[in-house]
């Protein structure tokens, strides 16, 4: 009797002396194979989303006979999840056992996107971030959120950029996935303009107004405070000189120090009403010009000169106008300065001439009439008694030339 399925023949021969039945004759046996039972199932590893079930090793299990296990469909990529798998038992005698067939679970891992961001280059401060920082790719579709948004502006320093990725199949693949770069914001330069100023004049001020292009305040200093000196944005001329007014930009956070920009200005003197007097008469010489001088040689100094109005170049036989009689008393007409902060004048009358001028009688002005701008004209009356008078005039000078 066969052992092994398979398909025999069976030859049957009767042996018979009278010949009928001579010939043999002759007929199939089948044998069939056995199916085996899958008594222990396999237990499958699990894979991620894109490897073939090829990729899911099984083990353990085991059949009513000595065999192997494998996937039926070993190409099959199924999604991620947990889903039942078809196995086939393919017994180790397959001559005589058919093949059985079974399902295992294989868990199925959603698969991590690559996601390629390089940290970008560095940008300096004013600069908007764009998509050249905002440049994360992915090797799945989907979508990236960035924070902080396209075309913000960031602070000098190192910051961090961060992209969140949305894959758009979600069911298979890690998402949201977030990243980072790190972008260096360099601080930026700065420049300062300072416009040039006109002279100064001592006693005055100007307005400062320069400007840094970082639109920092601008802060200033003076190198002679003497000559200058610096309130906020405001110089103020002190004294006579050269001074250099330096503006400065320390810098911040986002910007760097700016370079140091200076303007030298010429602080003059202020004109006094002694200037405008030498000047109209075109005494520009400093010798000329100075209150002790007598450019005319008529023995009046130009202090008095400008006391009383007169000519300090043409000279002059008297500082007053006129001296007359009228009527019974001898009358004095001169000129003195409007302003008493210019000039102040004491008028005294005396018998004796060389007796101090304090212990004279001091004379009431008459009526005074305006000349010009600068003077007006008036006069004192002395009584004619028969005996010696003298009116004698005094002036203070209460201005200076400044040049
Ligand atoms: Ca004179």
């Amino acid at each position: 009797m066969p052992v092994n399925a398979g398909t025999y023949t069976v030859t049957a021969e009767v042996v018979d002396t009278n010949a009928y039945y001579s010939a043999p004759t002759s007929g199939s046996l089948v044998v069939a194979k056995a199916t085996p039972t899958i008594t222990t199932n396999p237990v499958a590893s699990g894979i991620t989303y894109g490897q073939t079930l090829a990729d899911s090793a099984l083990s353990g299990g085991a059949g009513s006979v000595a065999g192997s296990f494998a996937f039926t469909s070993p190409t099959t990529a199924p999604n991620a999840g947990t889903a039942s798998q078809g196995i086939t038992f393919t017994p180790t005698d397959t001559a005589n056992f058919n093949s059985a067939t079974g399902s295992v679970s294989v868990v199925v891992a959603k698969a991590t996107p690559v996601i390629t961001w390089n940290a970008p280059a560095a940008i300096t401060y004013g600069t908007a971030i764009s998509t050249s920082e905002l440049s994360a790719t992915a090797d799945v579709g989907g979508t990236f959120t960035y924070s902080p948004t396209n075309g913000a502006i960031l602070n000098a320093g190192t910051n961090t950029l961060t992209a969140v990725f949305t894959a758009a199949d979600g069911n298979n693949y890690v998402s949201p996935l977030t990243n980072t770069v790190s972008l260096v914001v360099n601080k930026a330069s700065q420049t300062i303009n300072f416009p040039w100023l006109a002279n100064g004049t001592v006693g005055g001020s100007s307005t400062l107004t320069a400007t840094s292009s970082s639109g920092l305040a601008v802060s200033y200093t003076s190198s002679d405070t003497n000559v200058a000196t610096i309130s906020g944005s405001t110089v103020n001329f002190v004294g006579v000189g050269l001074v250099n007014i330096t503006a400065s930009q320390a810098g911040d956070n986002n910007y760097e120090a700016a370079s140091d920009d200076t303007i030298t200005l010429s602080v003059l003197s202020a004109d006094t009403p002694y200037d405008t007097w030498a000047d109209s008469y075109g005494m520009t010489n400093s010798t000329e010009r100075a209150k002790n001088s007598d450019p005319d040689g008529d023995g009046f100094s130009n202090t008095l000169e400008f006391a009383f109005g007169t000519n300090p170049k043409v000279r002059n036989g008297a500082l007053f106008v006129s001296q007359v009689k009228v009527g019974s008393n001898y009358v004095v007409t001169f000129k003195k300065r409007k302003l008493a902060s210019e000039a102040t004048y004491d008028i005294r009358s005396s018998t004796d001439a060389k007796q101090a001028f304090s212990s004279g009688t001091a004379m009431s002005l008459g009526t005074t009439t305006s000349v010009d701008a600068s003077y007006e004209q008036t006069s004192v009356s002395l009584p004619i008694t028969g005996s010696r008078g003298f009116v004698r005039m005094q002036a203070t000078v209460l201005v200076d030339p400044s040049r």
